[in-house]
């Protein structure tokens, strides 16, 4: 009789010490998600930074023989939008730089085009028509 009293309260320790262990254990991975959003939670600003960033869009109407708009200026590592439209003669815009050129437009035309500005400088822009970049087809964009 006295035996088996023993091994009910030893049961009910190891019971009790099976339940404490097991919540120990269960508190465990509950602390570690709770932990994990404040890491994950570090890179989201950096990704709303770089869309805020990414895209200057300007509106460049072109003309026998100027482009309205003679200076450009964005950030390094900007997305850089034009929105290229031709307002009489036939024209395009070339910047050689960064591999960027509109096709031929006819009159009423317009083509809109993207480039990162991934360098710091002074660029110029141009009509390729011709003589029309010597003519006064071209501006300046200014990466700083
Ligand atoms: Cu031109």
């Amino acid at each position: 009789m006295k035996n088996s009293l023993t091994l009910i309260i030893v049961a009910i320790i190891l019971v009790v010490a099976g339940i404490f262990l097991f919540s120990r254990q269960s508190n465990g991975p509950e602390a570690s998600p709770s932990s994990t959003p404040t890491l994950s939670s570090s890179p989201t600003p950096i990704t709303i930074q770089l869309l805020q960033n990414s895209i200057r869009q300007f509106t460049v109407i072109a003309s026998d023989f100027k482009f309205d708009v003679k200076e450009i200026k964005v950030k390094k590592d900007d997305r850089v939008r034009i929105i290229f439209k031709n307002a009489g003669g036939v024209h395009d815009w070339v910047i050689d730089e960064f591999n960027v050129r509109t096709k031929q437009l006819q009159v009423g035309q317009q083509e809109t085009i993207e480039f990162i500005a991934d360098k710091t400088g002074q660029f110029q822009y141009y009509c390729s028509m011709g003589a029309h970049r010597q003519m006064g087809m071209w501006g300046t964009l200014v990466v700083e």
